[in-house]
């Protein structure tokens, strides 16, 4: 890592199907920076439940309300936009690298799994255009098969074989027009390894991308634009 002083801090998400591992490589990782590095570094996670809309989405999610899934699908993304400028501050303010859980990459994937919104992608896509774009997203691959072998898998409303599956498959079209427009590049780690191994890859993209957002100064960019 680079000792020179960051002009803002890197943005890296973690994005998976449920279960490939995110809260327990999100933990480590901010660790690993912190403690390790001695790096400013926070972590963040959407949906952000905490929040009043986010409050709305934890009641969708626990079955205890229902929505309409184009209504769901702004909720998920307007608390993006209601977070932002803290995300934003932390890392431009602050110059504290952010480690956030999902973000709008699980926006899209999950609501364009739905039948109804199959071939709306670009409508799903459209209401997080402008965010902050991401650094690095970091995206921890494990098939549905064996996101279910691990624990507590089933208990919300989207853990479900079909919908993962198409989730995944999902993941797969964002990551090629991504990598197509250049803007934010996609890092697939083999979240079937054992949790020393994922992170030790984890860390090693992340020093990088650190390095590289310092030494370039790269400025913060916007999501799909
Ligand atoms: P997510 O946040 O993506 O849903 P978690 O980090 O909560 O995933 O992990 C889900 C479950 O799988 C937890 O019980 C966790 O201890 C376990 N787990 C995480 N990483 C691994 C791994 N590399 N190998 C085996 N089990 C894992
Ligand atoms: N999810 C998450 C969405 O459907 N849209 C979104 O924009 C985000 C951020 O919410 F099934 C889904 C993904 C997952 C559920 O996520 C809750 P966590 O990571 O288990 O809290």
């Amino acid at each position: 890592p680079s000792s020179a002083s960051p002009h803002r801090g890197a943005f890296i998400v973690l994005e998976g199907v449920d279960r490939c591992g995110k809260t327990t490589q999100v933990g480590l990782l901010l660790k690993h920076l912190v403690v390790q590095l001695g790096m400013a570094a926070v972590a963040m996670r959407f949906p952000d439940r905490t929040t009043l809309v986010g409050n709305l989405i934890n009641q969708y999610l626990q079955s205890k309300s229902e929505l309409d899934d184009r209504a769901i699908h702004l909720l998920f993304s307007a608390n993006r936009w209601e977070v932002a400028p803290t995300l934003k501050s932390n890392l431009l303010e602050g110059k504290q690298h952010v480690v956030c859980d999902r973000y709008a990459y699980s926006g899209v994937a999950f609501s364009s799994a739905k039948e109804s919104l199959q071939n709306d992608l670009e409508w799903c896509k459209s209401c997080d255009v402008g965010l902050p774009a991401p650094d690095a997203v970091i995206f921890l691959d494990l098939t549905q098969e064996q996101a279910e072998q691990r624990g507590g898998y089933g208990e919300e409303r989207y853990e479900k074989k079909e919908l993962q599956q198409r989730v995944r498959e999902r993941f797969s079209q964002l990551q090629a027009t991504d990598t197509q427009n250049g803007q934010v590049p996609w890092y697939v780690v083999n979240a079937a390894q054992s949790i020393e191994e994922v992170q030790k890859e984890i860390s090693t993209i992340v020093e990088q991308t650190i390095e590289k957002v310092i030494l370039e100064e790269k400025p913060l960019g916007l999501l799909w634009l």
